[in-house]
């Protein structure tokens, strides 16, 4: 039986590791965190995501799945652990670097190391000088005639709330050190995955991951652009965008109150890091999703002035429809900032969390609650939940609806 290590039992990693080993392979799954070591011992799932929960469950009763605290010996690992930015928007990767310190005691000759963190082009090459300097009784890839290790970079595609199907069934892209590498990596996906596993360089496959998120970035700057430019028109932007995209080549997607999540709103950074003077629409991109939100409060600050003392409410914090998660998320960053700004005077609904997140000064109500209330509806995520909202119930509000379900004509 094959054995791979997993390292980092996030949104990425936990997966994998219960897609691996539900398809014959042996997994050792390491985090840092040893309450996830714990929760996914116990078959348990330290995440909210479809499906996923039935899947550990199963493949840790069958004893397929065991997760540690450090890595174990295998004949393959796989790197899956976070690269947020610094605080002056530069990719951090302290946590990539330290899985592979972890890692460097237990490499043996015939191993195969894949990243899939998010990552700066030449990060694979950088892993790869530091596993030789850490171990130099290894021959590597690129440096020695005959390597004794393989070292690939594979970007993970999945999108949260579909991952499970998406790891199945979308194409990967497998980029080596050298050919031979990119060979040994995309063994491992053939394993699991129904779609097409492509071969290329690292730094190809590194750029393709930062290409794929900042096309996403761009497009929805736009949409939020375009509905900035119609609100000031007085054209509503749900039908502009509606009728726009009955022509064969426009596609255009919907604006909201920004952008948010781990990825899209993170990951187009990097590229203006690395080429500052060529990146300016990906920049700017940027600034466009990030002064959404700034637009959207200056339109409650407008229909507050209208309405002296109205009661705001804002629906939905996290960083996109039926999601648990609030990280760098454009919604919950407007309810903190209009609950600073109107001490006392904010409420907000948000179904998929139990209590309100630190920093934000207003109580968190039930939807039923939160639609009784006078005054003004801030419409902020687009949750299936807020969906099937009887347009009645919205009566005599001043609705400000950014996601385009409940005022769209
Ligand atoms: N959004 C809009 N309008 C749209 C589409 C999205 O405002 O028309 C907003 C969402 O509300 C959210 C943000 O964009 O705030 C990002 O959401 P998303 O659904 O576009 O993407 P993520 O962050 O959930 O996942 C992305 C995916 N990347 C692409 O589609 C290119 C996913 O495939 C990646 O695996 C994931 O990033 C990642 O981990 O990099």
């Amino acid at each position: 039986m094959k054995t791979v290590c997993i390292i980092g039992l996030g949104y990425v990693g936990l997966p994998t590791a219960a897609v691996a080993a539900s398809r014959g392979w042996r997994v050792f799954g390491v985090d840092t965190n040893p309450q996830h070591v714990d929760t996914v011992n116990d078959g348990r799932i330290p995440i909210v995501e479809p499906d996923l929960d039935g899947l550990v469950r199963k493949v840790v009763a069958d004893g397929a799945l065991t997760a540690h605290a450090a890595p174990q010996q295998a004949d393959l690992f796989v790197i899956a652990v976070p690269t947020p930015l610094t605080a002056d928007r530069r990719p951090m990767l302290d946590h990539v670097f330290d899985a592979a310190r972890a890692l460097a005691p237990a490499l043996r000759p015939g191993n195969t190391v894949i990243l899939e963190s998010t990552s700066p082009v030449g990060t694979t090459h950088a892993l790869r000088d530091l596993l030789a300097g850490l171990r130099p009784d290894l021959g590597m890839p690129g440096r020695a005639a005959r390597p004794d290790i393989a070292l690939a970079y594979c970007p993970e595609r999945v999108l949260p709330g579909r991952v499970i199907t998406e790891l199945v069934e979308n194409d990967r892209c497998v980029g080596g050190v050298t050919a031979a590498c990119a060979e040994a990596g995309a063994a491992f996906y053939e394993s699991f995955a129904r779609g097409e596993v492509l071969r290329t360089d690292a730094a190809t496959a590194e750029l393709v991951k930062l290409t794929e998120n900042a096309f996403r970035d761009v497009n929805i700057a736009f949409a939020n652009e375009i509905s900035m430019v119609a609100a000031r028109a007085g054209v509503d932007v749900w039908s502009l965008i509606r009728l726009a995209n009955r022509h064969p080549r426009v596609n255009i997607l919907q604006p909201g109150p920004g952008v948010g999540g781990h990825c899209v709103a993170v990951d187009p950074w990097f590229i203006v890091d690395a080429a500052p003077e060529e990146a300016r629409l990906i920049r700017t991109a940027r600034e466009v999703n990030d002064h959404k939100a700034v637009h959207v409060r200056g339109l409650v600050h407008a229909a507050a002035r209208a309405m002296p003392g109205a009661p705001i409410t804002c629906f939905g914090l996290a960083f996109k429809a039926d999601v648990d998660d609030l990280r760098e998320s454009p919604a919950l960053e407007i309810a903190r900032q209009l609950a600073d700004d109107f001490p006392g005077g904010v409420a907000v609904v948000e179904p998929h969390v139990a209590r309100p997140p630190p920093g934000l000064a207003a109580p968190l109500l039930g939807l039923e609650e939160g639609l009784q209330r006078p005054g003004i509806f801030v419409l902020l995520v687009d949750h299936a939940a807020f969906r099937r909202t009887p347009l009645v119930r919205l009566k005599g509000r001043h609705v400000i609806d950014t996601r385009g379900i409940w005022t769209a004509r």
